[in-house]
């Protein structure tokens, strides 16, 4: 009888002892490093295309002494059309034009919209640039896209002239293209702005001779600007009597593909690989 009961326990304790050993070399075969593998590259990421040309241009307006705003996309009727001097009726409140998504409310069309919130958030005098992602019933082709960037720029002061939209813009263009480029104000006409011009550039590959890029003419768009309207200064508390202000709107998109010379600014949001490389 006791013989028995040794016996079991040495096949258990035999037993137990394989198993052990089992278990290790198994642990061992699963950890084993092969250190001559050749180790896997990491990926790095890089920055987008549109998010290089705007971190350009905050750059120059902080410079400038500008503050940089961000504000929502999604906007009531009050700051896409009634504090921008679009009364009820006005053309630009067609649901042709507009993306509405309940009543009341649309995605914003231009980054005007963020005038009014900076100024009541921050009174006057005040000077601000809000780059930031704007929607339109647009087709989209080389030039156009439903989803673009757009820049404003707002500054409100006691005695803001003209002149110091053209001085601004001026330098601006300097530094982003060079002291030798030159800028030219056509009358135009926006709701929110008395007077209104778009403003151009010289054309900085050909200096203003003509070339592919500015399409012969010598000159790019650079957008929309003028003197904010009284009216729009009133819906954001500010009193048009002591202050007055110049604002204006570029569009990131086009400006970026101009500056690396792309046909089509719908590469931009292809998310093409292969494209997108380039800008590392
Ligand atoms: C405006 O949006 C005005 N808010 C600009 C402004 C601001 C005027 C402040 C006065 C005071 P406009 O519609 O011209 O203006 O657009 C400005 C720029 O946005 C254009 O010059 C162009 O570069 C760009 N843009 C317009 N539509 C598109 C689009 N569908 N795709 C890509 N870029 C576009």
């Amino acid at each position: 009888m006791l013989f028995i009961e040794i016996a079991s326990k040495d096949k258990i304790g035999e037993a137990e002892r394989t198993l052990q050993e089992l278990t290790a070399a198994a642990r061992v075969a699963r950890e084993t490093i092969d250190v001559t593998i050749p180790g896997r590259r990491p990926r790095p990421g890089h920055l987008h295309p549109i998010t290089l040309m705007r971190q350009r241009i905050e750059d120059i307006f902080v410079s400038l002494g500008y503050l940089v705003e961000d504000d929502r996309e999604i906007e009531t009727d009050f700051y896409n059309f009634d504090a921008l001097n679009i009364p009820e009726g006005h053309p630009a409140r067609d649901p042709q034009d507009t993306f509405y998504t309940t009543e009341g409310f649309a995605l914003r069309s231009q980054t005007s919209t963020v005038q009014i919130h900076a100024m009541q958030r921050r009174g006057a005098p005040m000077r601000m640039i809000a780059p930031g992602r704007v929607f339109r019933r647009d087709t989209p082709d080389p030039t156009h896209n439903p989803m673009f960037f757009q820049v404003e720029g707002l500054c409100v002061d006691r005695g803001i002239t003209m002149a110091h939209l053209k001085g601004t813009l001026a330098e601006f263009v300097h530094r982003l293209f060079g002291p030798e480029t030159k800028t030219r104000f056509r009358p135009s006409y926006f709701p929110f702005t008395e007077p209104s011009a778009e403003v151009d550039y010289s054309c900085f590959n050909c200096g203003g001779s003509g070339c592919r890029i500015c399409k012969q003419s010598g000159w790019i768009e650079l957008g929309g600007s003028g003197m904010v309207h009284p009216n729009v200064l009133r819906a954001a508390n500010v009193d048009p009597e002591q202050f007055t202000g110049f604002a204006f709107g570029l569009g990131i998109d086009r400006t970026c593909a101009r500056i690396y010379q792309l046909d089509d600014i719908r590469l931009l949001f292809e998310n093409d690989v292969r494209f997108l490389e380039q800008f590392r």
